[in-house]
């Protein structure tokens, strides 16, 4: 009973530390509460392929996963750690103070981190040890003094007195612990909220001027509206995300400034968010890929952006090709939360649309997908191209400086490959015999998407029918009619580049610069 007693008190300690410090990080910043900061810090220490494990297999909802297994982990710790208390009370305090230390280690060691940064760590851990002492003690005194009883010779013996510990008080002290740290917890978490109320009102307020160069409209003819197959335009409430934030960063835009700065830069530039607003801008169509998107996945999508001209911004500040003689060859982008993506001078000043995007289908960028700033570069993967929540753009060499996901053994440059996905039928679906719709999508981003071929178990290839062409940067959907007899099926997909280049068959995996290979769907049709 009293082993119980213990476990339960070091989870109700556990739960104060974190509501604690969910309450201190509202008055610091809500990147500091510490399951944020250990996740965070989990995250960049963790091995290449685990993080593609958690994209492949938890996709977006990877972070919940971590979070909660964190706080899983945490439980069965606090609970040994309330067990151990009931004997060593010392012990018991030291080890919420290193869960403590933990935390305000991986707050402060965060890319962006402060010093202050430890303090909901501290806090909360503080309080918790006190939370803890004031439980156990419950647990292990006997009551003081049984009240005396109306004839001192027969005082009736307390439950507290038969169970040999002060049940009330401790039922009094754990009430009034979890009480008041839900309390703490959820104000906690209305004062993080609310502490976004600017941003939100700054992205609310942003209206889109009309770009100088719009885009065409979409060809008629390339949105082929066959059931099951993506639609040509991907919303933005449908678009993949994959960064590494915790916390979705809410910035101002208002007090938002960008640096542009570095290696061969004769005028350092600082932009706000209106500067950039009043420049010429631009809206393409591009479609956006992830470089840990397997064959067949789903991290791939089509957006019509508004920006300004990357490579002319570069130019203002002075920046020259590394092949005309200019010192610099990579552009690091880095974000408010510390993420780092570079990406190649020769590409973004090619005549390629890089941009620095503001606008995602025609409404300000999504705080999930970057707001107020992040960059596109068509035909690059994500990680060396479209740093989300941008703040900083440095230029520098590849040979001076790794970024994020080169540190963690991906390629330095990656250009996007050909590749080609089998939307429907889905696999192991059980079409009807007779002429069965197979359709997908197929992107070469800057060469653009020549012929899409499949072939059923191993046979002939066929072509597909194409969705017209919006431009070289955005995928092109196809179309072929099956005639489909009884029997399992296995369908193929390949699509060949504007170059000449037809994907291999060679099955490759993500690391480090694409994954290759036929996306390949099983059927049964009946
Ligand atoms: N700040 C920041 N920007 C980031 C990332 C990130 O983790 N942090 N991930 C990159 C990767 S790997 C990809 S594929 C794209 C995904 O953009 P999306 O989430 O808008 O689809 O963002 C890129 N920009
Ligand atoms: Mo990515």
């Amino acid at each position: 009973m009293r082993g119980a007693l213990a476990a339960l008190s070091g989870l109700i300690t556990g739960f104060t530390a974190l509501a604690v410090a969910e309450l201190v990080s509202a008055a610091v910043r809500p990147e500091s509460s510490p399951v944020t900061a250990v996740g965070g810090a989990a995250i960049d220490l963790a091995p290449p392929a685990l993080k593609d494990f958690a994209v492949r297999n938890f996709g977006t909802h990877d972070k919940l996963v971590l979070q909660l297994g964190i706080l899983a982990l945490l439980a069965v710790f606090a609970m040994a750690v309330g067990v151990v208390a009931l004997r060593h009370r010392l012990i018991g305090s030291a080890a919420v103070l290193v869960f403590g230390a933990i935390g305000a280690v991986a707050a402060v060691s965060r890319p962006d981190g402060a010093l202050l940064d430890a303090m909901p760590s501290v806090v909360g851990a503080l309080t918790a040890g006190a939370v803890l002492r004031v439980l156990v003690t419950r647990l292990t005194l006997r009551p003081s003094r049984a009240a005396p009883g109306t004839d001192g010779a027969t005082a009736p013996r307390t439950a507290a007195a038969r169970s040999g510990f002060d049940r009330r008080g401790f039922v009094i002290a754990a009430t009034t612990a979890v009480t008041a740290s839900a309390g703490a917890g959820v104000l906690g978490q209305r004062l993080n909220a609310s502490g976004a109320a600017g941003a939100v009102a700054s992205r609310a307020a942003v209206v889109l001027p009309a770009p100088s160069s719009p885009a065409r409209p979409v060809p008629a003819g390339a949105d082929l509206t066959v059931r099951g197959l993506s639609s040509f335009t991907t919303s933005n409430k449908d678009f993949y995300r994959v960064d590494t934030a915790l916390v979705v960063p809410r910035i101002d835009a208002t007090t938002w400034r960008l640096k542009i700065h570095g290696k061969g830069v004769s005028r350092p530039l600082t932009l706000s968010f209106d500067d950039l607003l009043r420049r010429e801008l631009i809206e393409r169509d591009i479609t956006l890929t992830c470089v840990s998107n397997e064959v067949g996945g789903p991290y791939v999508g089509n957006a019509r952006w508004i920006g300004v001209r990357l490579a002319d911004l570069l130019r203002e500040a002075g920046v020259r090709l590394p092949s005309r003689g200019g010192p610099a060859d990579q552009i690091v982008a880095r974000s408010v939360d510390g993420m780092t993506i570079g990406s190649p001078v020769e590409t973004v000043m090619d005549g390629r649309d890089a941009m620095l995007a503001m606008g995602m289908n025609g409404e300000p960028l999504p705080f999930d997908h970057g707001f107020p700033v992040r960059m596109v570069v068509p035909g690059l993967y994500g990680y060396v191209s479209a740093c989300k929540w941008l703040q900083d753009l440095e230029l520098t060499t590849f040979a001076d400086y790794d970024a994020y996901w080169v540190k963690r053994s991906w390629s330095q440059q990656a250009p996007v490959k050909t590749e080609s996905r089998i939307d429907t039928p889905r696999p192991f679906a059980s079409p009807q015999a007779g002429t069965v719709p197979v359709a997908g999508v197929a992107w070469a981003q800057q060469r653009g998407i020549a012929r899409v071929e499949v072939r059923v178990d191993g046979g002939p290839w066929h072509t597909a029918k194409l969705g017209a062409q919006d431009t070289k940067d955005t995928w092109r959907q196809w179309l072929w009619h099956w005639p489909a007899t009884s029997g399992n099926h296995t369908l193929e997909v390949r699509a060949t580049d504007q170059d000449g280049y037809t994907q291999t068959g060679r099955r490759v995996g993500t690391v480090p610069n694409g994954a290759t290979g036929w996306h390949s769907v099983v059927v049964t049709v009946t």
